[in-house]
């Protein structure tokens, strides 16, 4: 009822972009399926994020209705300038609900995710009603989502994982979701044993480890009947430590099934529900994904990037058809994955083909998005971020520096950690700042990230 009411409120939109700034729970449901009944498409912004980049999101967007939940209101203070914004809870409380919905048409635009490329600034992935709709009914399918089905959900909900993987697969099944507020290691430990699904990024599973090896014994014994009581724990957005896969069979007695997605394929490749999971694999396609693997001469090779092709691939970047026609040959969708089958068809992800991404708890990082942020600051002469290998992370982000004369002491890694976070989400802003005295450059004077990564990882700590 309260989607009715918040598609009333905001009008006939016309597949205009909308906003949407809302904690998870049943408010963020119904401003996101009032947006869909009003005709629009939802943008979710996330209140990890700094002013900076929401404003950047809402203006690349063209965004001029926000939602907003009450305890996040002060946020779009700045950002309500010019724009309207309405609170998801006066219309609840106010609102009349729309008499009628169209049915949208599959092609249209609904849901426009922020994700990080090569480029420099985040593209708007455009999803359309069809996406979202294919990726429901293949993951319903695979993962045999059943309306008895209790997801336990700690996902963030401005990227595909949690939103459309894990929420809107488990709702268009009519199955229950347990909305935590963020990801508590603890309080997810003790829902296990009210829910009958978990999905997470690997580096939730090495934090739920962590957590469980600081609990006593009672309660251990506890965590680890809900745990064994789960029929199905998922890992993916990031590829998933043999050890800790083990170490989560050792305690549940299956292994996770670990599967391959993207922001713009929604999710590829899967293991199976029943049957065999080949640790250190992603399994094998979903029905109506064709694949390819392509050399760098563009032919097909038993090793190479992984090309994309299907019903479940998106729309395009926002207002990049450059971006967008780069992304594609002959209507393939270049992954940016390096994979190769296995004996048996299960693929192996084995990097990425630009040193430029790098994937930090689940979340991916443009290291030039970066740089861009960190050579804005006053002493920085020369910067570099490069992602070394974290157990906690996947990738650390470093930013080496080279420092403007006399102005070393200004480059100290909080300094320029704190810089950083006024413009980038915490989550994107190094773990580690390097000084350093030049930065290794080839010939045309390009910086030269693997030299640099193996001279640095010595000096680096990880967590
Ligand atoms: C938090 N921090 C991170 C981080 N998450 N730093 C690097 N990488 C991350 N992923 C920062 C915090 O801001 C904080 O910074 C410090 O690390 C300590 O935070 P924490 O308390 O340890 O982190 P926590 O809040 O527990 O978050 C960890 C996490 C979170 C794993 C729960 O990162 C997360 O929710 N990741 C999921 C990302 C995701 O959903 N990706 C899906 C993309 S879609 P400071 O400076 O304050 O100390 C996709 C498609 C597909 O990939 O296939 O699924
Ligand atoms: P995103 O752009 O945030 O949607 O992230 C998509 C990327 O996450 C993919 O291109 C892969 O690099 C990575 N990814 C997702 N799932 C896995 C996995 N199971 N193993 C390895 N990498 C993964």
């Amino acid at each position: 009822m309260g989607a009715r009411r918040c598609a009333q409120a905001l009008g006939p939109l016309g597949g205009r972009r909308v906003a949407i700034l809302i904690s998870p729970g049943a408010s963020f449901l119904e401003a996101f399926f009032g947006v869909l009944a009003a005709g629009g498409c939802v943008v979710v912004l996330s209140p990890l994020h700094p002013h900076a980049e929401t404003a950047y999101f809402c203006e690349d967007a063209e965004v001029d209705t926000l939602l907003v939940s009450s305890d996040l209101e002060e946020r779009v203070a700045e950002l309500g300038r010019g724009r309207r914004i309405l609170r998801v809870d006066d219309v609840r409380a106010h609102g009349e609900p729309l008499s009628e919905v169209a049915s949208p048409n599959p092609t249209d635009a609904a849901l426009q995710l922020y994700t990080s490329g090569t480029t420099g600034k985040p593209k708007g992935a455009v999803l359309t009603h069809d996406n979202l709709a294919t990726q429901q009914e293949l993951l319903g399918e695979a993962w045999g989502w059943r309306p008895e089905d209790v997801l336990l959900h700690a996902l963030p909900l401005h990227h595909l994982h949690g939103l459309g993987i894990a929420l809107l697969t488990a709702l268009g099944a009519g199955a229950s979701v347990r909305m935590l507020p963020a990801f508590d290691a603890t309080a997810i430990w003790n829902a296990m044993e009210s829910s009958t699904v978990v999905m997470g990024v690997p580096t939730m599973y090495t934090k739920l480890f962590a957590r469980f090896d600081a609990a006593d014994d009672a309660t251990r014994a506890r965590w680890t009947a809900g745990a064994r009581g789960l029929r199905l724990a998922t890992s993916g957005s990031a590829a998933l430590p043999v050890s800790l896969g083990e170490r989560w069979r050792a305690l549940t007695g299956r292994y996770p099934l670990e599967r391959f997605g993207m922001t713009e394929i929604g999710v590829g490749m899967t293991n199976p529900l029943d049957g065999e999971r080949r640790p250190g694999c992603v399994g094998v396609p979903l029905p109506t994904v064709e694949t390819r693997i392509v050399g760098e001469d563009g032919k097909d090779a038993p090793s190479g990037e992984l090309w994309i092709r299907g019903p479940s691939m998106f729309a395009g970047y926002w207002k990049r058809e450059d971006a967008t026609k780069d992304a594609f040959v002959d209507g393939w969708f270049r992954t940016g994955d390096t994979v190769r089958r296995e004996d048996g068809g299960a693929f192996k992800v084995l990097g990425r083909t630009s040193v430029d991404i790098l994937k930090s708890g689940g979340y991916k990082l443009s290291a030039l998005e970066i740089e861009e942020v960190l050579r804005e600051h006053p002493a920085i002469a020369e910067v570099a971020v490069i992602g070394l290998p974290d157990a906690t992370w996947g990738d650390r982000v470093v930013a080496c520096v080279v420092a403007r004369e006399g102005r070393e002491a200004e480059c100290e890694e909080e300094a320029v950690r704190a810089f950083a976070k006024k413009t980038l989400a915490a989550y994107k802003v190094p773990k580690t700042v390097l000084v350093l005295k030049d930065l290794p450059r080839n010939a045309v004077g390009k910086v030269v990230k693997p030299e640099l990564a193996r001279t640095v990882a010595p000096l680096v700590r990880t967590d």
